[in-house]
Formats: structure tokens, C-alpha cells, sequence
């Protein structure tokens, strides 16, 4: 663990760019990495917090073919929508970038030459799985199969979603093709592996031998798991037409393996945040007094504790990651977020609905983030997160101050007197917070370190209603101006330390108490100094609402819209049976079928599913024994118009002559409807054809 470097390079997992991003992104890596970047930035540290758009790879060509656009507009398309929802919940990325700039084609190419070029790559001709229908090789999620480790069945060609597992599409069990849905036949074909067997050894001594047991215990287990395994070569090429062209000859028609290519991203998106502030990038990513951090989710990990530092290794100039703070998955309502499934919410629709409420997303995302396994978002949570914590304590404690200080002062902060034993205590437990936040903080335990910061509010809630300032005006007004400097103080140490978690509102609030009109501002350690704040004399603002209800209304109707998803879905998902074969007109017109009028109905004794119905077919009046006493009562159905065949061979059943057949369908859900025709007006023998 690097104790004290000289500068942090942050990343965090370049999002797919098939799609917008929802919940389960913000709060499994970007929420946290962000927290961490601006509580290092508040530390005075140097930091280069970077990310970007990971816009190569089979998830976009696929999303490319579903909306018949080119890949170019799919990512041109996303890329905006990303940035924009990242910028506007205040990730506060020094650089956002995107895996199709310039520089960052540059730089994988020069990463790939120099692997090349000192034989650090093994070149082979091996058969690899291929569509004949679709004309093309299978990689990646183009192919999907049996996982050979732990049985899932729509496990992608690289990797296993459900065990995390990477494995090469030639492993899969029963592989079908995700374009045409063939079973692939093998082709052979030449590419480059990054030898990982080689790298066993280093990654043994590095993590397992290097105490990396500071790591999570998600992370840590499944390097462990990999290296125990064995590593073998993987291939960082593919024959697919977008992406990175492999830079060498002899390679056309084939590009960089995405996850060969994305990592890289970091660096890339580093040089051109260096480039443009005029800086030296080499020193965030090659200075061993630089601590590199990756903060990413559980589906990363292989990649970003294996694969990329053995890239790095490789290379032989790079530092390696000192922490990879992964996250488990945030589900939704129950159910597993997806997009597919549009099972999601997303941040630009949130936003849409919550204006001005990011901060209450992030509040909740992070005090409920899947961090040590995973978890689930709810509305109700949600609201009531608002409602009890951010409204009733937090944005309550400070209104209190704020409109007790103008309605006492004017706004201008009292001279206190000597302090009371329960003063001096509460000072202290205020001293000790700044601490306590940033060791959780630093111990990537983001839940805790905002509960210590809800604890602040609680402490000032607290000693507000203890010492009771709107009845003491009236006694004593010297021992409500001292309680009112103390609380003060407290509003303002809320507004220092509450910057990282939530910075909207920690920028609203320093504007209301008037940090910057002050000599010097407050900053995190002159709360642990027990610095005076707010100085006797300066003078705070009106109040502003910092946080509001939120109303049962607003919930419901984001319950709705999760609803209409599920049904759309259901119908989506309702299968189809196949077309039977083709029958000529004559086949046709041997069935004779009928509107018809049930005009009696009865159960069938002893037989759950039958009744025994009377139905008149303008031919006759027949019995006709049909399968549907579980959905329909005899009651309900007599007088109903229905579909009959009249003309097919009678049967018995259990006993009874059936002389015909009712024409039923049925719902998604299993339940028998008649298919009734419409007929008003028309006759009971009226032919149908
Ligand atoms: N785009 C995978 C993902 O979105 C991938 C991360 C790349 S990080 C270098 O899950
Ligand atoms: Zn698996």
C-alpha cells in the first residue's frame, strides 16, 4: 500500500457507450470514485481523476445492427448523453475522454507496437469459432454459451457475467452465434496472445505473497481464484471490423481486442488532461510515489487485477494498481437492473423527474451501495431517505440555524461566553468527525464515511434541542448567543465536510453561511483544529431550502413506470409458436366453423378442467364437453357468442359426446379467453370464413 504518495491517479470504468447510464453505474463506480477524488482534491493532493467512453467492442457493433445506425453514430449518440448525465451529477472527472479520440488510438497502437516489437506477444494461427451464415468470426458477445465453469447458459464468448470468469469463446459449452443464432463451425485464423501463464508467478507475488489483503475480500478472492486456476494466453486481437486496427502487418481486417484497447483508455485520457493543462503525464502513471487507484465493478475485476497489469508488466515502465476497489451489483426493485429489459433508472430521465435533486441520488446510492454484496434500490427507501435523513435532519438542523440567526442577529454570528461542559463536548465530538470521515474514506468505506457525516447534523440537531435557544432568548441572552456560536460552527463544519458526498448541496450551503466572504475559508482541518469557523461578526445569508419532501405521488409514479416496463417486456417475451406448415385453400374450406351461443353450461363431475356445455349452432342445438371450468364459471359463460367448429368428428369424453369444438386463446399469462367474434347482428349459424 503506497502510505504516502505524491499524486493520484484515479480512474473509473469506461462506460459502454450501447447505452445511457442508470443507477447501478453511478453507484457502483462513479459515485465512489468521485467521492474519493474530491476528498484527495480537498486534501490539497494532486490528483488526476479520468474516465472516458469505451466506445470500441461488440456491445456497440450489436447495438449498432438493432437500431440500423453505424457503430460512428451509436457512440456519437451515447457519448453526449454520458458525459452530459456524469457532468451533470457532479462527477467531477478531470477528464472525460472517449476511446475514439485520436490520442487514443495513437496511444493503444504505440502500447501494442511495443509489446510487438519486443516479443512479448505470442503470434499463432489457432481455429476459432465462425458464422457461416453471417459471414464472420465470433468473439466476445457476439457468441454466447454454456459457462465450462459454472454452467450458465448465456455466458458471453470473453467472459462469464453470472461467475465473472474470462474464458476464451472456444471454451463455451454449446455455442450459439448472437447474429444469426447458428451454431459456429471453426475457422482458422491468426492472432497475438498476451502469454498471462507467463505473468502467474509476478501476479502470485504481487497479490497473494504482497499482502494484498488490504484489498476488498470480493477482489482479492476472485485474483485468488484465477491465479490458483492457472492462467493461460489470451488472445488481445480479434477479426472484427471496428475497433482498433491491429498495427502491424499481416494483421488487416483485424483489430484490437476491446479490453485491450479500453484500459489503455486511462492513460490516454491522462496525456490529454495533461496536454491541455500544460502538465507531464509520464509521472501519473510510471512515478512510483503515484498511487493508482481503478474503481470499477465486480464484472471488471479479472481485467483490471490480471490482464491490465500484466500489460503493464509487460511494457515494464508502468506502475501497477495499489488498490481496485471493486463493487458488487446495485439491483432494482428486486430485480436485476437491464437495460434490455429497460429495467433501469436512468440518470438523464431522473433528472428529468427530480430536477435539481442529484444530490439526493447520490445520497442514497452511496448509503445503501452494494460494497460488500450486492443491493437493492427501492423507491420507498429512497423517499424515506429523503424524508428522514436529508430533510428531517440535515436540511433541518441547518434551517434552524439559519433562520434562528436572522431572526435573533440579523445574520451576523453572536460572540459566545464562557463555554458549558456540555458545550465543550459537544466541540469536541465535532472535532473528532473529520478523522473519523476520512478514514473511512480512506478505507474505500464510503457508507460508513457518509453516516459519520449524517451524524454531524444529528450532533447539532441534538444539541439544539438540548439547549432549547428559542426558549432561552427569552431569559438569557448571552447563553443563546453562545449556543447559537456553537451551532453556527457546526452548520459550517457540515458545509466543509459534506463537499465530497453531496457537492451541490455543500456548495449552497457555504453560500448561505458566506465562506467566501471570509479571510480564510474554512477547510476539513481547521475543524480538527477546532479553528473557529465563522468568526464573531460575519455575516451569513437568508435561508434556502436545501432539501424537500418528497411526496408518496412522485413514488407512485415511478412504481407505474417500472410497471409499464414489466408488461411491455411480458409481451415482448411472450412466445410466439412458429407458422405450421402451408395447407392449399381446399384444406381451408373443409373446416366449417360457426358463431354459436353457449346457452347452457355445467361442471362435468369429477374432472376439474371440463364443462359440459349446450351450444346453439344455428344448425342444431349440441353438446360440446370443453376444457375451461379453471378460468370460467358455468354461470359466466351462458348467453356468451362464440367461434364453434361444427364439423369435427364427435368424441367421447368421460362418457359424454362432444360434437364440436369452442375456439379459445390464451393470454401471456396462461389464462383462457374465447375467441369471440364480433357480432353484433349477426346470426347464430353465420359461417366463418
Ligand atoms: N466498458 C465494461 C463495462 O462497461 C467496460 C469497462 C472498461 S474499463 C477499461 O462493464
Ligand atoms: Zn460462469
Amino acid at each position: 500500500m503506497n502510505l504516502n504518495p505524491k499524486r493520484y491517479t484515479i480512474t473509473a470504468a469506461l462506460p459502454y457507450t450501447n447505452g445511457p447510464v442508470h443507477i447501478g453505474h453511478l453507484a457502483g463506480v462513479y459515485v465512489p470514485a468521485d467521492i474519493y477524488a474530491r476528498y484527495q482534491r480537498i486534501q490539497g493532493k494532486d490528483v488526476a481523476f479520468v474516465c472516458g467512453s469505451d466506445e470500441h467492442g461488440v456491445p456497440i457493433t450489436l447495438k449498432a445492427k438493432k437500431e440500423g445506425i453505424t457503430p460512428q453514430q451509436v457512440v456519437d449518440k451515447y457519448h453526449a448523453i454520458i458525459k452530459q448525465s456524469f457532468q451533470d451529477f457532479g462527477i467531477s472527472f478531470d477528464n472525460y475522454s472517449r476511446t475514439s479520440a485520436k490520442i487514443h488510438h495513437e496511444t493503444a497502437s504505440h502500447f501494442f507496437r511495443e509489446l510487438y516489437e519486443s516479443g512479448k506477444f505470442i503470434e499463432e494461427i489457432t481455429e476459432q469459432l465462425y458464422d457461416e451464415e453471417a459471414g464472420q468470426f465470433l468473439a466476445d458477445r457476439f457468441v454466447i454459451g454454456t459457462c465450462p465453469k459454472c454452467g450458465f447458459e448465456e455466458s458471453y464468448g470473453d467472459q462469464c457475467e453470472n461467475c465473472g470468469t474470462s474464458h476464451n469463446a472456444t471454451d463455451l459449452i454449446n455455442p450459439k452465434s448472437a447474429i444469426s443464432g447458428a451454431t459456429p463451425t471453426l475457422k482458422e485464423t491468426k492472432h497475438w496472445f498476451l502469454p498471462l501463464d507467463q505473468y502467474q508467478n509476478w501476479l502470485q507475488e504481487w497479490i497473494i505473497k504482497g499482502h494484498k489483503k488490504d484489498w476488498k475480500t470480493n477482489v482479492y478472492g476472485q485474483c485468488k481464484s484465477w491465479i490458483d486456476d492457472g492462467l493461460r494466453p489470451r488472445a488481445v486481437t480479434r477479426d472484427l471490423d471496428w475497433g482498433i486496427p491491429v498495427p502491424v502487418e499481416g494483421a488487416e481486417g483485424k483489430v484490437l481486442y476491446v479490453w485491450f484497447d479500453a484500459p489503455i483508455g486511462y492513460i490516454s485520457a491522462t496525456k490529454e488532461w495533461a496536454k491541455l493543462k500544460g502538465k507531464d503525464w509520464e509521472p501519473y502513471w510510471k512515478s512510483e510515489d503515484t498511487k493508482l487507484l481503478h474503481f470499477i465493478g465486480k464484472d471488471n475485476i479479472v481485467f483490471h487485477c490480471i490482464i491490465f497489469p500484466s500489460m503493464l508488466k509487460a511494457e515494464g515502465s508502468y506502475v501497477v494498481p495499489d488498490n481496485v476497489p471493486a463493487n458488487e451489483f446495485l439491483n432494482l426493485e428486486g430485480n436485476k437492473i437491464s437495460t434490455s429489459k429497460n429495467w433501469a433508472v436512468w440518470l438523464h430521465e431522473y433528472l428529468e423527474e427530480f430536477p435539481g435533486q442529484q444530490d439526493v441520488l447520490r445520497y442514497v446510492l452511496t448509503a445503501n451501495a452494494p460494497e460488500t454484496k450486492d443491493n437493492d434500490f427501492t423507491w420507498a427507501d429512497f423517499q424515506a431517505r429523503n424524508n428522514n435523513e436529508l430533510v428531517a435532519i440535515f436540511g433541518n438542523f441547518i434551517n434552524r440555524v439559519v433562520v434562528l440567526t436572522n431572526k435573533y442577529y440579523d445574520g451576523v454570528v453572536p460572540k459566545h461566553s464562557e463555554f458549558s461542559e456540555a458545550d465543550l463536548q459537544t466541540l469536541k465530538e465535532l472535532q473528532a468527525y473529520p478523522d473519523v470521515i476520512a478514514s473511512s474514506i480512506e478505507r474505500y468505506r464510503f457508507r460508513e464515511a457518509q453516516m459519520e457525516l449524517m451524524n454531524v447534523a444529528r450532533l447539532g440537531n441534538k444539541y439544539l434541542a438540548d439547549e432549547e435557544p428559542w426558549k432561552s432568548i427569552k431569559t438569557d441572552e448571552d447563553r443563546t448567543k453562545t449556543v447559537m456560536y456553537i451551532a453556527l460552527q457546526i452548520a459550517s463544519a457540515l458545509a466543509v465536510l459534506s463537499e465530497p458526498f453531496l457537492p451541490f448541496t455543500s456548495e449552497k450551503l457555504k453560500r448561505i453561511l458566506g465562506h467566501s466572504q471570509l479571510d480564510s475559508e474554512p477547510i476539513w482541518n481547521d475543524i480538527t483544529l477546532n479553528t473557529e469557523l465563522l468568526p464573531t461578526g460575519h455575516t451569513i445569508g437568508k435561508g434556502e431550502l436545501l432539501f424537500s419532501k418528497i411526496e408518496d405521488q412522485q413514488i407512485s409514479k415511478q412504481l407505474d413506470k417500472l410497471q409499464a416496463s414489466k408488461k411491455a417486456n411480458e409481451a415482448m417475451n411472450a412466445t410466439v409458436t412458429p407458422q405450421k406448415d402451408t395447407i392449399q385453400f381446399d384444406d381451408f374450406t373443409k373446416l366449417d366453423m360457426r358463431v354459436g351461443t353457449i346457452i347452457e353450461a355445467e361442471k362435468m363431475p369429477k374432472a376439474k378442467k371440463l364443462l359440459i356445455l349446450k351450444v346453439d349452432t344455428g344448425i342444431d342445438v349440441r353438446t360440446i364437453v370443453s376444457g375451461i371450468a379453471e378460468n370460467f364459471t358455468p354461470e359466466e359463460i351462458i348467453g356468451k357468442k362464440v367461434t364453434v367448429l361444427v364439423n369435427l368428428a364427435p368424441r367421447a369424453l368421460r362418457g359424454v359426446d362432444s360434437e364440436g369444438m369452442i375456439l379459445m386463446t390464451e393470454t401471456p399469462e396462461g389464462n383462457l379467453v374465447f375467441v369471440n367474434p364480433d357480432t353484433d347482428g349477426v346470426n347464430n349459424g353465420a359461417t366463418i370464413n
